[in-house]
């Protein structure tokens, strides 16, 4: 049997709280309606009463003291960093490491009934993946309706990275989700931070790139302006949305407790010089979930844009919903240097305020090798 084989490793954004921010008024709607459809990039493999389905998980061997629960509980290990605006407690380290062996391992979650999968995000820790390569390398996702007879879905070569994005190229029904790790990267240890499994994954998780992020691209935080003030707008593109979120991989770590730009008025403008001219195929707007609820976010958007800083061009408008996160795919490309975004905010009487803005742009550094293996059937 010929198993497609397909590998999104993403360098470019790590955004696992992107997932879950306006996620609690989504339980809420899906209680009452269980047979509707998550939405994208909801993790339902997460630990604790967040999820709507119940997990238990499982490993080929485990080195004390992490566990395979580890691995599902929304932190990356070490820093306690939450990937996840919905993790519960840490389990432990927050990772699972195996035991003796880097070969032939595997991690499984099994669900309460039959789920969907269409794709899982897998993180390790930057440290352990890029220097000690604990990360793994050569891997199979199976499947199980029964918990014994696993089928074979895909056959993957992960990056050397801390993330790895996979959208499998057929969502798949299943009781039991199985990692088969054939190796590692050659570290003495094959770690798992995080496996993350979703529904639906959308476009902008998996191939582009945020180019405005402060630190990234040659940018630092003097190449953001505000119609207001210019010390804090840098805040609107640093990756993170409050209180501490982390969204991007690439995020500088803070040195404020404001992760948000607030420009004290209904209405403001941020400008971003991106050193060079750059494709940006959409916009994601990122507001504090109760600040959004409140109407706080932009409504009104216009996007101009220059290539000499001076004279600036109107390339789009559009109208944004009062919601805690969305990417807006532009209809025409935008290509420039200079991009300023000039905002409304939604409600009446609520002062504007952005938690965090990317200009994405397809993303070049993503590697997607397509290859056939044969796995020897079920
Ligand atoms: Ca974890
Ligand atoms: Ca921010």
């Amino acid at each position: 049997m010929f198993i497609r084989s397909r590998i999104i490793a993403m360098v470019g954004i790590l955004s696992s709280a992107f997932i879950s921010l306006g996620a609690s008024s989504e339980s809420r709607e899906l209680k009452a309606r269980a047979s509707t459809p998550l939405p994208a990039n909801v993790n339902i493999a997460l630990t604790g009463p967040h999820n709507r389905v119940t997990t238990r998980y499982s490993a080929s061997q485990t080195s004390t003291p992490t566990t395979p629960e580890g691995a599902f509980d929304g932190y990356e290990s070490y820093r306690n960093t939450k990937l996840d605006e919905n993790a519960n407690t840490q389990v432990l380290n927050g990772a699972w490491i195996s035991g003796r062996s880097t070969h032939d391992q595997w991690l499984k979650v099994d669900f309460d009934r039959q789920v969907k999968v269409g794709g899982f995000k897998i993180f390790v820790n930057p440290a352990y993946a890029n220097f000690s390569g604990r990360g793994a390398r050569d891997i199979v996702v199976q499947g199980s309706n029964d918990g014994v007879n696993f089928f074979n879905l895909e056959r993957i070569t992960l990056a050397k990275s801390a993330v790895n994005k996979v959208k499998l190229s057929k969502p798949t029904y299943l009781h039991s989700l199985r990692l088969w790790f054939f190796n590692n990267y050659g570290g003495r240890y094959l770690q798992v931070d995080e496996l993350e499994v979703y529904e639906r994954m959308t476009f902008a998780e998996l191939e582009h790139d945020n180019v405005a992020l402060v630190g990234s691209h040659g940018l630092n935080e003097f190449d953001h302006w505000s119609s207001t003030d210019s010390n804090s707008s840098y805040r609107a593109f640093d990756g993170y949305v409050h209180p501490n979120i982390q969204i991007n991989e690439h995020a500088q770590p803070l040195n404020s407790p404001v992760t948000y730009w607030a420009p004290g008025s209904r209405e403001g403008s941020l400008q971003v010089d991106l050193h060079q001219s750059r494709k940006v195929t959409a916009i994601r707007f990122l507001v504090e979930q109760m600040a959004a609820a409140l109407g706080r976010g932009p409504r009104d958007v216009t996007i101009e844009i220059s290539n000499d800083g001076e004279d600036f061009f109107e390339h789009t408008s559009f109208r944004l919903d009062p919601v805690a996160d969305q990417t807006v795919p532009l209809e025409r490309t935008l290509k420039a240097r200079f991009v300023r975004i000039v905002m409304h905010a939604t409600g009446r009487t609520e002062v504007l305020r952005v938690d965090d803005i990317e200009l994405l742009q397809r993303n070049t550094n993503t590697t997607m090798a397509t290859s056939s293996s044969s796995l020897g059937g079920h």
